[in-house]
């Protein structure tokens, strides 16, 4: 039996740390040399699909199945970034950032995943690099952002050890022809989402359903990465190398031991099973009991690829969007007597776990739930479990339903007051003695979000999709003093911002 809804509670409010009264309206600078950025990715944003000699990945072949995506959209055009590149250069060079993480497209590299590189391919990343530095912009570069070719992907994809040995081949030709100009690279953006959305839940591409393949998918990506990082060390010394991972805060919806169990498997999905074999070398246990039966599951785990896997990094990349609250499935019933909303889909396929609404919480058009303290929790946890190694936040930033209004503007006061939290938060995480070094907004423009198509706007940077046209939005305008003065504002409640003039 449970309790009355406190009880459902207690677990979200003894964790919850929202911004004290002591720090209200304070600035709080950030240390001299920290990292502002903003991100995109290929998919969701070059268009040009069939261009100078770019074949499919697996998003075209996914965008392209009726009903895959919101509104059948695709990413044929997107933003149009590949003809458009110049303009966005400018709008980072006004917006001040000190760096730009975008992902190179392996189908444009490599358009059959084999064989030697696409000369116009890798020319498009040269002038984008190039544009970048005379804009004293660092690089940050993720060598895959979910596009892999589609040849791959009818060979086995993921589920095939090949895959990350092409991988690797691929990363050799990237490093070789961008080499020392590149600052940073990430080898691989949250492989959670390829693993498990893509072979597990079949949300993304390329939209599979078995959880033996997905747990299998899970290891090749890890290989993938592992495989080429002593690749990227042998091709650019200098480089920087990191990955980035979608880390989350799940907290038990309540006391009951099913739901702290709940809390734990989604944790060791989410975030151990990355973050395990990445730092100490070896997958968590329960996950491996788990996932005992599955197959081909963990029995593609060869001798040594554990030690591959944990080759030392020089960075970890975090992405962070919202934290969960979740009850055993065999509680949801339970849950729902006392008052609470229980997600009807849920983000694991195979966890029994059920994700709550906290009551009282703002949403994003996503229906994400806004809790920014989610974000430092995660850090420092990252931190006491894992790695003292320096943290970019890789991505944070929210989808609003933004409009133009009469007067030609987009007065996205929502997304500031979003980013400011989240960015206050960074702060607080560092006034904890957490190694965080940079935070990179998600995103520069409105783009194609996956299944989603172009229904969810995440921009600083609004995009008319039909002609292609930008329009900084507000928060634009509030990230570019943001960095200018290296500074946020404690927790300013909605209501005091005041676009500028
Ligand atoms: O748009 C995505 C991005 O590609 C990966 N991280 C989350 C973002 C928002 O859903």
């Amino acid at each position: 039996m449970l309790g009355p809804p406190i009880h459902f509670q207690l677990g979200v409010l003894l964790t919850m740390s929202k911004h004290g009264s002591t720090h209200d309206n304070a600035i709080r600078p950030f240390p001299r040399d920290f990292l502002w950025g903003t991100a995109t990715a290929s998919y969701q944003i070059e268009g040009a699909a069939s261009v100078d000699g770019r074949q499919p990945s697996i998003w075209d072949t996914y965008s392209h199945t009726p009903g895959a995506v919101w509104n059948d959209d695709n990413g044929d055009v997107a933003c149009d970034h590949y003809h458009r590149a110049q303009e966005d250069l400018e709008l980072l060079g006004g917006l001040g950032v000190g760096a730009y993480r975008f992902s190179v497209a392996w189908p444009r590299v490599q358009p059959d995943g084999r064989g030697p590189a696409n000369a116009k391919g890798l020319d498009f990343y040269r002038r984008l690099v190039d544009g970048l530095r005379e804009r004293a912009i660092e690089p940050t570069l993720t060598l895959y952002h979910w596009d892999l070719p589609q040849a791959i992907e009818d060979r086995g994809g993921w589920c095939l050890r090949d895959t990350a040995e092409r991988f690797a081949e691929y990363v050799n030709l990237v490093a070789r022809a961008l080499g020392s100009d590149v600052e940073r690279w990430i080898t691989l953006n949250e492989p959670w989402c390829s693993a498990w959305q893509g072979y597990g839940s079949g949300l993304h591409a390329p939209g599979i359903r078995d959880i033996g393949k997905a747990v299998a998918a899970n290891h090749h990506l890890l290989l993938a990465h592992g495989l080429s990082v002593p690749v990227l060390r042998e091709a650019v010394p200098s480089a920087k190398l990191g990955i980035t991972l979608n880390l989350g805060d799940h907290r038990p919806g309540s006391s009951h031991e099913l739901d702290v169990a709940a809390a734990r498997r989604a944790d060791g999905n989410l975030n151990r099973l990355f973050l395990d074999p990445i730092f100490h070398g070896r997958y968590p246990e329960d996950m491996v009991e788990h996932y005992r039966d599955a197959r081909p599951g963990l029995s593609v785990v060869r001798e040594g690829d554990l030690e591959l896997i944990s080759t030392p990094l020089d960075f970890l990349g975090v992405n962070y969007y919202f934290p969960s609250t979740v009850v055993d499935q065999s509680r949801a019933r339970e849950a729902r007597l006392a008052g609470f909303y229980v997600a009807p889909v849920e983000q694991f396929p195979d966890l029994r776990v059920r994700s709550l609404e906290t009551p009282g919480r703002d949403k994003t058009s996503m229906d994400w739930e806004i809790e920014a303290s989610g974000l430092t929790a995660l850090l420092v946890r990252v931190r006491d479990d894992y790695t003292n190694l320096p943290i970019y936040i890789t991505e944070n930033g929210a989808a609003f339903d933004d409009y133009v209004d009469p007067n030609g503007r987009v007065r996205d006061l929502n997304r500031i007051a979003y980013l400011q939290e989240h960015i206050s938060a960074v702060h607080d995480a560092i006034d904890a003695g957490v190694n965080v070094q940079g935070y990179f907004v998600w995103s520069l423009l409105d783009n194609f979000e996956w299944s989603f198509g172009y229904s969810r706007r995440f921009g600083i940077v609004w995009v008319d999709f039909p002609t292609g046209a930008r329009l900084p939005k507000e928060s634009y305008r509030w990230y570019r003093d943001t960095i200018a003065s290296n500074a946020v504002e404690y927790a300013a409640s909605l209501n005091s911002l005041t676009p500028a003039p």
